[in-house]
């Protein structure tokens, strides 16, 4: 019988990895691809990566704000949809607003109580977020697709599935 008393650590595990294939999904991002858009009037992919770490932001601060991280100006997401190209500063971002995430729903599950403005458990913010992350990654590899810039699966399957199955703890 597993012990199912306290699931935080696998749960947050999980938070953990989910950033880890975003931060793969920028390495294998191919040249010239932040700039594709999956339709003319859309965001680029760019803006789709900025857009994950201003609502994951936004949430914690709408939420836990107590955990909402002090920002150097470039990671701040002063626009929602920014539109920056530099992979190295997205990826910064990306870890910032992962850690930020992780301890406003590890800091809300210490005080038994819900979060402040949506969620009866802090557990669905973090649901809430890997499946809005899931959802523009499909997006994005398809604006690849698109764009005749595909990644190979060869390529993506070690960096995306395998990370959720390594068995391995990280
Ligand atoms: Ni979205």
């Amino acid at each position: 019988m597993r012990e199912t008393a306290n699931l935080l650590p696998t749960v947050l595990n999980a938070w953990n990895r989910n950033n880890l294939i975003l931060l793969n999904l920028l390495r294998l991002m191919p040249e010239g691809g932040l700039g594709v858009r999956p339709l003319d009037d859309g965001p680029t992919i760019a803006q789709q990566l900025t857009h994950l770490h201003a609502v994951r932001l936004s949430l914690v601060e709408e939420n836990a704000p107590e955990f909402v991280p002090r920002l150097v100006p470039d990671l701040r997401p002063e626009e929602e949809w920014a539109d920056e190209r530099h992979s190295a500063r997205i990826a910064q971002m990306l870890r910032t607003s992962a850690v930020a995430v992780h301890d406003a729903v590890q800091g809300q599950m210490a005080t038994g109580e819900a979060m402040q403005s949506h969620y009866g458990h802090p557990l669905l913010m973090l649901q809430h977020l890997i499946w809005h992350e899931g959802y523009h990654h499909g997006q994005i590899k398809l604006a690849l697709k698109l764009a005749g810039h595909p990644i190979a699966d060869r390529d993506a399957g070690p960096l995306t599935w395998g990370v959720w199955m390594n068995k391995e703890p990280q």
